[in-house]
């Protein structure tokens, strides 16, 4: 699977350093929410869901926390422990956010506003799904 991971450029002086995201510029698609998570709970899991249409580039700004990906054949797990680093999601991808250290805020910018009936949180269904998008 190609993991995205972006390093963000970083605007460093001697008063510390800064990161800029701008849509179409670091962010490939109009970035039409933004949330964070954190005072993470010790040993959680999060996520456990596809999306059917939605981009995301999840930003663990403080801290760190892992991802596990998976798109129905193939399956990575991605660190994020740099607040310069920028993890793409794409479409159909079951996704779970876990070990995160007890300071981590995980920030995400999405394409497309919160519709929980884009969310597949069966991971059956997911595997359907994704076989249905490819014609197997
Ligand atoms: C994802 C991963 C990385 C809202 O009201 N608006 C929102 O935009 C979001 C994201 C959530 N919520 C509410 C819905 C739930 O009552 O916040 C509560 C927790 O959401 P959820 O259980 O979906 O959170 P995670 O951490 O399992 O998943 C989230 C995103 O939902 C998901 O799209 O890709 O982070």
């Amino acid at each position: 699977m190609e993991v995205i991971k972006y390093a963000f450029q970083r605007h460093g002086d001697d008063r510390g350093m800064l990161v800029a995201l701008e849509e179409g510029k670091e962010i490939p698609f109009p970035v039409k929410r933004v949330y964070y998570m954190y005072d993470t709970v010790p040993g959680v899991r999060r996520g456990h869901h596809a999306h059917k249409c939605l981009e995301q580039i999840l930003i663990c700004i403080h801290g760190s926390c892992k991802i596990h990906l998976d798109n129905g054949e193939e399956t990575a797990e991605v660190e994020l422990s740099n607040p310069y680093e920028g993890l793409y999601i794409p479409n159909d991808m079951w996704r779970e956010m876990y070990d995160f250290s007890s300071d981590a805020v995980l920030m995400v910018l999405a394409s497309v506003i919160y519709d929980e009936s884009d969310y597949i949180r069966s991971y059956d269904e997911f595997i359907q799904y994704v076989k249905g998008n490819t014609h197997e």
